[in-house]
């Protein structure tokens, strides 16, 4: 357990981070730093995709133009794989890939409202959405 000491020190800490300017901690955050290529603070539809086709062609390493699990390795459980393999080809092509970003980030995103903060990919489908992404 925390001692006295240490808690007040959490608690500090914890107001410093609340006072810090919402603007300054969402674009300083770096998983979103890198996303947020016009430095809104958020991450738009235009930036989502962009980050996934530059993923999908990292992660395509034999440049096929499709991805194995393999290729995919860590990012997706076989299970995920497979849901997002709906013609059960073994491999996902670069829309399928884009279908299960477009879900996930509807998930994130529910109300479409087209900007994904930084608090929202702090959420566990925020995270699921981040591994598609970087
Ligand atoms: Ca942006
Ligand atoms: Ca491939
Ligand atoms: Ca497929």
């Amino acid at each position: 357990m925390f001692s006295r000491r240490q808690a007040l020190i959490i608690a500090a800490v914890a107001a410093l981070i609340a006072a810090t300017p919402p603007m300054l901690a969402r674009s300083t955050w770096a998983p979103i730093a890198r996303l947020d290529t016009d430095h809104d603070g958020v991450v738009d539809l235009s930036e989502v995709k962009k980050a996934a086709a530059d993923l999908f062609d990292r992660l395509d390493t034999d440049k096929d133009g499709r991805a194995t699990i393999k290729e995919v390795r860590g990012r997706l459980s076989r299970r995920e794989f497979a849901a997002a393999d709906p013609n059960h080809d073994g491999v996902l092509t670069r829309n399928e890939y884009f279908v299960l970003v477009a879900k996930r980030l509807k998930a994130v995103d529910p109300d479409d409202s087209g900007a994904v903060s930084a608090t929202d990919f702090s959420t566990p489908s925020g995270r699921a959405l981040l591994r598609l992404l970087r």
